[in-house]
Parts: structure tokens; C-alpha cells; sequence
């Protein structure tokens, strides 16, 4: 059976950090750590739904946090900027490894997919305006089930809605919590260690590989076989 592989898409695929040159030209030097804090309260928001059992869609947790975010940081944004940086996140830049790497994976036999918290919708144009929609199969969304990775049933769906089993489905991620979901889940999982600064939480549940670049997986899962 082919291995089937899921690629998370904020932030393994897809620069979340694109939007900055958007920020700087509305906040200047404060762009950088706006755009983190909005990230990380927008997974937050996710988790917190999740929790909650409170579903409104990733694109709600993308809009709110930023509310969070100008709050936080005490800058007052107009509604037209708020919504250019929301439209910037529909046309965020894959990274500079994805091409290259999606491609040789295809041609190698693997079958792809994306897998993601944003609604189905959201990640095909996504993926559309940076180029890579080619290189999947198909696109899996958490929102589907109403919920939010690291629920397990998120995995267990995705293994659902692609034909895959565990012994033959990969997460691909760099959002640590999203890898020890996955293994948690059942799954085997890659972590991208996308900078030198991030850490993996020390939960005792490892990544079956750590590469840090997706250049890399091809020969990791080739090894693992
Ligand atoms: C996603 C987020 C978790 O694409 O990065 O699912």
C-alpha cells in the first residue's frame, strides 16, 4: 500500500510569517512580535474551542485573535488594514522547500495531503494562490468534524477520509503539538524543525523523525520503511 503522508499547512507549508512585510507597513518595528503573538493566540483560540466544545471556524480563531493582538499591543488598526491582513493570510508564501520536495515525493509514488485545521475552502485557495495545489490529492479539514487538532478524532478522520491506516500514514508537521497529537492518535509523524529557537515539548512522546527541512523526508521515510 502507498504511505499516505499529511501535511499540516499554517506553518509547515505556508509561511505564517508572510504577513509581517503586510504589519511593517502598517506598525513598523512592532511587526515581528505582533505576528507572533497573533499566531500563537489564534492556536490558542483553537485549542480553547476545542476544549470548550465551542466550534467556530479557524478563520473565526484567525480574526478574533487579531482583535486580541491590536488590543495587546495597544495599536489601533482600521477595519480596511484588518481586513487586508486577513486577506494576506489567504495568500500567504509556501516555503522555499515545498516545491521542490512535494514534487519528488509525488513522482516517488507517495500519496499527498493536506491536512489542516482551516476549512476546506480556505486551504484550496491557499494553496492555489502559492502554487503547490497540484501536488495533492486532496485536502483534509479538521473542520469537517467541528473540532480542532490535537483531538484525536481529527486523525482518526484523517486516516478515514484518505483510505490510510496507521501503518501506512505519516503526519507531516512543525507545530510540536500537532506531531505529539498524531503519535498520540496512533499515527507516525515527522516533525519540521522550521527554526533553530523552536523546541519540541518534553512530553515524552517523540517524533518518529526530526528533519529540518521537508528535503529531508523523502529519504527519512524511505529509511523508516
Ligand atoms: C493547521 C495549523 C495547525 O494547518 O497549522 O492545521
Amino acid at each position: 500500500m502507498a504511505t499516505t503522508l499529511g501535511f499540516d499547512v499554517y506553518g509547515t507549508l505556508i509561511d505564517t510569517q508572510g504577513v509581517i512585510s503586510t504589519l511593517e507597513s502598517m506598525i513598523g518595528d512592532k511587526a515581528s512580535s505582533f505576528s507572533q503573538t497573533w499566531r500563537e493566540k489564534q492556536l490558542e483560540y483553537s485549542f480553547r474551542r476545542g476544549l470548550m466544545q465551542n466550534y467556530a471556524n479557524f478563520g473565526v480563531c484567525t480574526s478574533q485573535s487579531l482583535e486580541y493582538t491590536c488590543q495587546h499591543y495597544a495599536v489601533s488598526l482600521t477595519d480596511t488594514q484588518k481586513s487586508e491582513l486577513l486577506a494576506s493570510y489567504s495568500t500567504l508564501p509556501a516555503f522555499d522547500d515545498v516545491q521542490g520536495a512535494l514534487g519528488k515525493l509525488r513522482e516517488a509514488g507517495f500519496r499527498l495531503h493536506a491536512f489542516s485545521n482551516g476549512s476546506e475552502a480556505a486551504v484550496e485557495t491557499l494553496l492555489n494562490n502559492a502554487g503547490i495545489r497540484d501536488y495533492f490529492d486532496g485536502v483534509v479539514s479538521c473542520d469537517d468534524l467541528r473540532s480542532f487538532k490535537p483531538n484525536p478524532a481529527v486523525y482518526a478522520y484523517f486516516l478515514r477520509k484518505t483510505k490510510a491506516t496507521n501503518d501506512s500514514a505519516w503526519l507531516i508537521s512543525s507545530n510540536p503539538f500537532d506531531v505529539i497529537g498524531a503519535r498520540s492518535a496512533g499515527m507516525y509523524a515527522a516533525w519540521v524543525q522550521r527554526s533553530q529557537a523552536a523546541v519540541f515539548d518534553p512530553w515524552g512522546i517523540e517524533p518518529t523523525v526530526r528533519i529540518s527541512s521537508l528535503v529531508e523526508l523523502q529519504g527519512e521515510l524511505v529509511a523508516a520503511r
